[in-house]
């Protein structure tokens, strides 16, 4: 993903909110790159290719190789919350009754905090200089919030929004999370990276993969028991991803959320937090008037 033209960044700065959600889905994908995760997701690429998998893995009893297969799930929803239609939603996490946000845009970005129930803004602050803000994580008292192409990471005080610092990184920002001992970070690519919550430092990256193949794309994160859940750019399909050795370990078809009638104005699917207390996910999208509070089921 090479960087923004100087053409892109003038349509992005004068475009109105939707013009640039189409503009952002114009320059910061090439066509192929879909067809390539869609072709990975669904491809039938033998078990036996699976990276993970020892040689007595592979000539092992059937039961046990059904055990590792990738297992499929879909979404039940439980709730239905109103969400803003001007949140164009890049980072989401649930706190105690409360959502925290990341909006992107050039010039609109924000970081804001929610009511579940009622989808009120409680708190929203500008994000600085003009930067396109990408995913958002907690770490402690701190919230940590990417920028997609402008390299850095802002830290926020989470009591009072007020902005600390920036760390610097190479490449682009998208998703992020933080397990309780790394900040995990995706960029767009397989690729995972795996940082230092104080430094930014990087400690290790891993390539994900499903079936074998490089399972691309990888957006907004969430880590959750062990795992790390990613929804995929412009898919409505989210994984499951074993963070050591970054195979997919089960894939949630979140098809159809949205009405036909709501997808006017709407953008991609992009958006998932989780309540350690019901153990349900939260999920949202770009523009979408609705959060939904979701659990995953076996298909
Ligand atoms: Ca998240």
């Amino acid at each position: 993903m090479g960087p923004v033209s100087s053409s892109g960044s003038a349509f992005l700065i004068i475009g109105a909110s939707v013009a640039a959600a189409a503009g952002y889905v114009a320059l910061n994908r090439l066509p192929n790159e879909d067809g390539n995760a869609r072709s990975a997701e669904r491809g039938t690429a033998a078990d036996n290719t699976a990276p993970e998998q020892s040689s007595n893995e592979r000539t092992g009893p059937p039961a046990r190789r059904r055990k590792r297969e990738v297992e499929r799930l879909r979404v039940r929803v439980i709730r239905r919350y109103p969400h803003a239609t001007d949140a164009f939603t890049q980072g989401l996490l649930f706190e105690q009754g409360k959502l925290l946000e990341s909006t992107g845009l050039r010039a609109q970005s924000t970081l804001r905090e929610v009511e579940l129930a009622s989808g009120n803004v409680l708190r929203r602050t500008a994000v600085p200089d003009n930067l396109f803000a990408e995913g958002l994580a907690q770490v402690g008292g701190d919230l940590i919030q990417l920028t997609w192409q402008d390299e850095q990471a802002l830290v926020y005080d989470r009591a009072t929004f007020q902005l600390k610092k920036r760390h610097r990184y190479e490449g682009e920002g998208w998703g992020l999370c933080y397990d309780g001992k790394d900040l995990v970070m995706s960029d767009g690519t397989d690729q995972l990276t795996f940082r230092d919550p104080d430094s930014f430092a990087v400690r290790r990256r891993v390539s994900v993969t499903l079936e074998g193949q490089p399972a691309r794309d990888l957006n907004e994160l969430e880590c959750v028991r062990g795992r790390v859940y990613a929804n995929i750019w412009q898919r409505e399909d989210i994984v499951a991803i074993d963070p050591q050795t970054g195979i997919v370990r089960a894939v949630i078809d979140a098809r159809g959320l949205l009405k036909p009638e709501q997808r006017h104005h709407t953008d991609v699917l992009n958006g998932i937090a989780y309540d350690p207390k019901t153990k349900h996910f939260f999920l949202t999208g770009k523009l979408w008037p609705t959060l939904f509070e979701v659990e995953f089921v076996p298909e």
